[in-house]
């Protein structure tokens, strides 16, 4: 059974992993009208990714006694500056999640949950391989710089990059 500081806590979390979809939904439909094929594959999947990742705590809430809340969501930018900032928004707003699911880790220590604890656990190490990648991604958009042909290679590689941490794993 979760605590209600616990259920309120995921809850939070749940707004976070619906956001990210969001998100990252609309830099790939972005992306899809610039005519980056490659980039708006790899961005519909990473959103479709990280709905999975709001179903599962959804799922794991209300398997636990409490009540998984399906938020209503702001509307995200529709238009980028360009691939290097929206790419730079991604890193960003990885580690941001990154930090958030290391605060509820937190919690959950403080209040003994050690159920919840571990079910946290995947969220760490699928965090740490999607920073890793959105890291590797701004890396490779450093080297390139404004070089037109360059940014066409690197459309064409991403669809070829592993998606972000866990596409094909299981329990996502
Ligand atoms: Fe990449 O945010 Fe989910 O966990």
């Amino acid at each position: 059974m979760l605590s209600p500081k616990i259920e309120t806590a995921l809850n939070q979390q749940v707004v976070l992993e619906a956001e990210s979809s969001q998100i990252y939904l609309a830099m790939a439909s972005w992306a899809e009208v610039e005519g980056y094929e490659g980039i708006s594959n790899f961005l519909f999947k990473h959103s479709d990714e990280e709905r999975m990742h709001m179903l599962k705590l959804v799922k794991f809430i209300n398997e636990r006694g409490g009540h998984g809340i399906i938020p209503k969501l702001a509307q995200p930018p529709a238009k980028y500056k360009g691939i290097k900032p929206l790419f730079q928004m991604v890193l960003d707003h990885e580690i941001h999640v990154s930090s958030e699911i290391n605060k509820l880790v937190d919690i959950c220590l403080k209040e003994k949950d050690y159920t919840t604890h571990n079910f946290l656990q995947w969220y760490v190490s699928e965090q740490i391989e999607e920073e890793a990648l959105a890291r590797k991604i701004m890396d490779k958009l450093k080297l390139i710089g404004d070089d037109k042909a360059g940014h066409y290679l690197f459309d064409r590689d991403l669809s070829s990059i592993a998606a972000p941490a866990g596409g094909g794993k299981e329990g996502k």
